[in-house]
């Protein structure tokens, strides 16, 4: 195994940006096959998501069993997950652990944002340069820049003028953040908003809390993990984990029947109480046509609201926080304690759905006539998701092609793992791939073994440059949009959608045709050598 364990090297096999799950797995698959690989990240530390992640009540919304590398049949085996749903501490505790068990460290340089990638002709390599002017070379280069890691922060007027301080959920301080006594206002009800209002609202002397969308929030029911249950897991794994790579979301979820709209009322409300008290995202496979029936879809966010206004005890603020979107549009949110939260006399709900946040005064936020005085301002606004951070690296293709406007109107990728004029570049989990619509490890995985295979594939047959086809990847975009208006997802305004963000086109990013089905087409491709791809 050779390493790249010199920091004055500025010449690799492969540059990998980023070093959350997908870059570190990225780097131990390309040392596996004798790379001089270079990972670049732009964070102090292992982790990506879980690094930067670190809000109060920051979770994993996906059973940790499950959200997991299973590449290490040893390393599964010998990690220990002590909680359903493990926090960041937790979570960033394991992408450590894998750094040390495997010796990913020396091979990652820290602290180095990548601003600029440049393909050369001539030489056949990519030029990658980081925020200091530093310039590293590579015959390959590999984004594994993340789905959720471009941070937005809205252009609220005056917000650089508020007196206190201003924190963004996902650029916590190291360290925490201490609101004690505290007039608190958060703003955002997403995952980020959903964990982190309940844990602030328990320090702060007052929390007011900003909802421009409700959502469907089901109870986490998180809890310590039962060791004979791990036991069962970990004996069972391989098995298990076919059955999750099986299903549509890379989850195994039981579907509890074909139909919310054949069942009576009484098994439908049979089938929804069992899933709220079990907890947890399995909440979405209790029917299988709620993406496909508005009326099946009905019932289960009825049934949700339904429980909001037997939680929230005074019915203004139980209105305004069942949600009018579709059940499932919007990403499903996991929580504890959420609607609980609202009962507490120290917290507030404020919505700015129709009269919006007009701007941030030194005392405070003001929505129209009305100036909420605070201390502090969360901001829990999400992200420039899927396209936002390979964006807003100035990426070069042949001929100067520039990935950000070439992308302009919409982003275009063969599979969702390379792209046409962006030869010997990989990105994993991209647009046009399942990505986020299902579990984020599995998911990186399989890009990361079907891009190592590719290389592997190039090396026997003597090649050393990829590059799709521009006329199959606009077929396989629009595939990714054919099907995605065939579902519901794409009809209320979401990040999938690039909605969130103002002047972002509209279009659902993620392909929704499922796991397996995306599996089944990579592999096609990859047997029959390569289709769509040409190489030289
Ligand atoms: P999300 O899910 O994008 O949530 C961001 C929230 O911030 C959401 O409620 C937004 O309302 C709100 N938002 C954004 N901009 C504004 C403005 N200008 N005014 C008021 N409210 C605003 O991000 P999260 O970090 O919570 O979660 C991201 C993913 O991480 C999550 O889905 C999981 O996959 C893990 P909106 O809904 O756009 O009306």
């Amino acid at each position: 195994m050779t390493n790249a364990n010199d920091n004055s090297a500025t010449e690799f096999d492969a540059l990998v940006v980023g070093a959350g799950f997908a870059g570190m797995y990225m780097l131990y698959r390309l040392r596996e096959q004798g790379m001089r690989v270079r990972v670049v990240e732009a964070g102090g530390s292992v982790g990506g998501t879980w690094y930067w992640n670190r809000y109060p009540g920051a979770r994993v919304d996906t059973e940790t069993m499950f959200y997991s590398y299973q590449f290490s049949s040893e390393l599964q085996q010998e990690w220990e997950w002590t909680e359903r749903y493990p926090s960041q501490q937790e979570l960033h505790a394991y992408a450590k652990h894998v750094a040390d068990r495997f010796e990913l460290w020396p091979d990652i340089q820290f602290d180095s944002p990548v601003e600029k990638a440049r393909w050369s002709e001539e030489d056949q390599t990519w030029t990658v340069t980081t925020g200091d002017g530093t310039q590293m070379t590579a015959r390959y280069c590999i984004m594994a820049t993340g789905c959720l890691s471009s941070v937005n922060t809205p252009k609220f007027k005056g917000l650089e003028n508020f007196s206190g301080p201003v924190h963004h959920t996902a650029r916590w301080p190291d360290g925490g953040v201490d609101f004690t006594g505290q007039r608190v206002a958060v703003i955002g009800t997403g995952s980020s908003g959903v964990q982190s209002i309940p844990v602030i609202a328990e320090q702060a002397a007052e929390l007011t809390v900003f909802q421009r969308t409700a959502n469907y929030v089901i109870p986490a029911h998180n809890r310590s993990l039962d060791p004979a249950e791990v036991a069962e897991i970990k004996a069972n794994y391989p098995e298990l984990r076919a059955k999750a790579s099986a299903s549509f979301s890379g989850n195994y979820f039981p579907v509890g029947g074909p139909s919310a709209v054949a069942a009576s009322e009484e098994e439908r409300n049979r089938e929804y109480e069992s899933r709220w008290q079990t907890g947890g995202l399995a909440f979405m496979a209790a029917y299988a046509d709620f993406m496909t029936s508005e009326e099946a879809n009905e019932t289960a966010s009825e049934f949700i609201r339904n429980k909001i206004r037997g939680i929230v005890k005074d019915p203004a603020t139980a209105e305004l926080l069942a949600p009018k979107q579709l059940f499932m549009c919007k990403r499903l949110c996991v929580g504890t304690d959420y609607y609980e939260t609202y009962n507490r006399e120290n917290v507030t709900l404020v919505d700015v759905s129709e009269t919006v946040i007009d701007e941030i005064l030194p005392e405070g936020v003001r929505v129209g006539e009305a100036v909420y005085e605070v201390d502090a301002i969360v901001l829990a606004t999400g992200f420039d998701a899927m396209t936002g951070a390979l964006k807003r690296i100035d990426i070069r293709g042949v001929e100067d092609a520039s990935l950000r406007d070439l992308w302009e109107d919409a982003p275009r990728a063969y599979l969702g793992l390379a792209i046409s004029k962006f030869p010997n570049m990989f990105i994993i989990t991209g647009p046009g791939s399942p990505s986020v619509l299902t579990n984020m490890i599995p998911s990186i995985e399989q890009h990361v073994d079907w891009i190592t295979d590719c290389l592997a594939h190039m090396r026997k047959q003597g090649v050393s440059r990829i590059e799709p086809d521009a006329e199959a990847q606009e077929q396989w975009v629009a595939h990714v949009n054919e099907i995605a208006d065939l579902s519901m997802r794409a009809t209320c305004s979401s990040w999938y959608l690039g909605s969130n963000i103002e002047g972002k086109p509209r279009v659902f990013m993620p392909y929704i045709g499922g796991f397996p089905a995306y599996v089944r087409k990579c592999d096609e491709i990859a047997a029959a050598g390569y289709t769509g791809f040409s190489f030289r």
